[in-house]
């Protein structure tokens, strides 16, 4: 038993006995599922980006938005400067950050107001901003700026983009689809102030109306209130007239009808005399938040390129050690003690600052779910087969657990990359935060199965053997 106990985890079959060694350490991290949250993160573009479906971030659905204060809206200014200030540290001077933070403070007094026409194919969006331009909006002493968009939901490629604007009313014409239903969720996320327009209402019968009406206001009552769903007719179909003649005769004509958006209009006037403030507020909020976003990616992207060599580093340090030692003194602790110093490293370069337990516990973590996740066992027994497929010269022992050492230390490094892009800049920079295994756990699934292609593999096994050929050249190893 003890013999096993000392087993090197790296070999492919891992025994029952280091199992149970394991458990302590599971049941800790698995202790630590409960506390943390999830993090639900809502990346902007300049427009709104509707990302595919995440299924760990959840949209909020209370029915109304709390109003926004003023404070929050500089808050928000503020934070993408701290952002910007970082990206100028780290990488230098940054012109067109600087502009458009300057703009943002400019958007808080903005008094024209954007409205945005949305909604799928044919459903009357242009000839909405039409009637609207003609007969609704030359009355209003509000500034506001319409704005036709392109058709929604025609691929399913490319991601939906609808522009930032102020308001947007979202067409449809019968019962929702889920798409609708999803964008409109995501719309809501990102407090996007929205109108639902039932357009061609002419189509149906008066008592048909009401009730596809009230449906609609049932189905979407956790999204929106009753008031901001309402029924138009943008361009109702002319109408055909019979009349009988005096002579028995009978007389047939189309008779144009009248565009019908009272409900709209009203609606629309009543939003701009109460929340005129709350919209510009709002979309200030949503540009800071976009701005920011760039501004992390051009940090998360300087900040990998430094970070990357540096896993290559610790990735052929941890394979050097396990082929060198491959039998008694690698266990998971040994690696983890060498990821104990890149955890220090890379969190070092992303601003999250751990302590030297910290770091051993982060380091642990990452190695227990890597067990759990089944990776350590997947990844040796591929090495291990590419290894004896490819009639490699050089097979020595402790070459399927330096190789193994070497990616799995890769896959860490990789997986905490990914989780500290997405950390907040800035905040708790000082009192960095224990690691939220869900979400690190995510990111480990996501890298292993980016790394897993045999390709790939075959490449770093060759690259591996490389290296520790050039190790074994001052020790010899020891047979398997
Ligand atoms: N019956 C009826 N037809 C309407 C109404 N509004 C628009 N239409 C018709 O619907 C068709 C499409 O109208 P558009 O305004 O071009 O629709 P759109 O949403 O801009 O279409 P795309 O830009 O192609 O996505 C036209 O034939 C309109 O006459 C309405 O209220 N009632
Ligand atoms: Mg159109």
């Amino acid at each position: 038993m003890a013999v096993q106990l000392r087993r090197p985890i790296l070999v492919g079959g891992i025994g029952l006995s280091f199992g149970l060694w394991m458990l302590q350490g599971i049941h800790e991290s698995v202790a630590q599922f409960d506390e943390v949250g999830v993090i639900g993160a809502i990346a902007l573009g300049t427009g709104l980006w509707f990302f595919q479906k995440r299924g760990s971030s959840k949209i909020d659905l209370s029915p109304l938005s709390s109003p926004l204060e003023r404070a929050t809206v500089e808050q928000a200014i503020a934070q993408t400067q701290r952002v910007i200030d970082l990206v100028e540290i780290e990488i230098g001077d940054q012109k067109q950050l600087r502009q458009q933070l300057a703009q943002l403070t400019a958007e808080l007094e903005r008094q024209n107001l954007q409205v945005a026409i949305v909604g799928g194919k044919g459903v009357g969006k242009t000839h909405l901003v039409k009637v609207l331009q003609s007969d609704w909006l030359p009355q209003q002493s509000q500034s506001v700026n319409l704005q036709d968009t392109p058709t929604l939901f025609v691929s399913n490629q490319a991601p939906e983009v609808i522009p930032d604007s102020d308001l947007v009313l979202f067409v449809i014409t019968g019962d929702l689809t889920d798409t609708e239903f999803q964008t409109l969720q995501q719309l809501k996320a990102v407090n996007q102030r929205t109108l639902v327009v039932l357009n061609k209402q002419d189509q149906y019968l008066p008592t048909d109306r009401a009730l596809i009406l009230q449906q609609l206001r049932q189905r979407m009552s956790e999204l929106l209130p009753a008031d901001d769903i309402v029924e138009i007719s943008a361009s109702p179909a002319p109408v055909k007239v019979r009349q009988h003649q005096p002579d028995a005769s009978l007389q047939e004509w189309m008779e144009e009808q009248t565009p019908d958006l009272t409900a709209l209009t009203q609606r629309i006037s009543q939003i701009f005399t109460q929340e005129a403030q709350q919209l510009v507020w709002a979309s200030t909020v949503r540009a800071a938040s976009a701005l920011k976003a760039e501004a992390k990616a051009q940090l998360n992207q300087a900040r990998r390129d430094r970070v990357l060599p540096l896993i290559e580093q610790y990735q052929w340090i941890a394979g050097a050690t396990a082929f060198a030692n491959p039998v008694p003194a690698l266990d998971l602790l040994a690696t983890a003690a060498i990821s104990t110093q890149l955890v220090i490293e890379l969190g070092g370069i992303y601003q999250q600052q751990f302590s030297l337990s910290q770091a051993q516990s982060a380091a642990q973590t990452l190695g227990s779910l890597m067990f759990k996740l089944g990776l350590v066992e997947l990844s040796t027994q591929t090495i291990g087969g590419i290894l004896k497929s490819n009639a490699f010269t050089y097979v020595a022992g402790g070459v399927v657990q330096g190789v193994s050492a070497a990616y799995l230390t890769r896959l860490a490094g990789l997986s905490l990359i990914e989780y500290f892009q997405e950390q907040e800049i800035g905040a708790n920079a000082a009192t960095s935060q224990p690691l939220n295994l869900e979400r690190v756990a995510e990111k480990l699934k996501k890298v292993f199965q980016e790394n897993q292609r045999r390709a790939f593999l075959q490449g770093f096994v060759k690259q591996a053997l490389g290296r520790l050929r050039s190790e074994s050249a001052q020790a010899e190893p020891t047979p398997l």
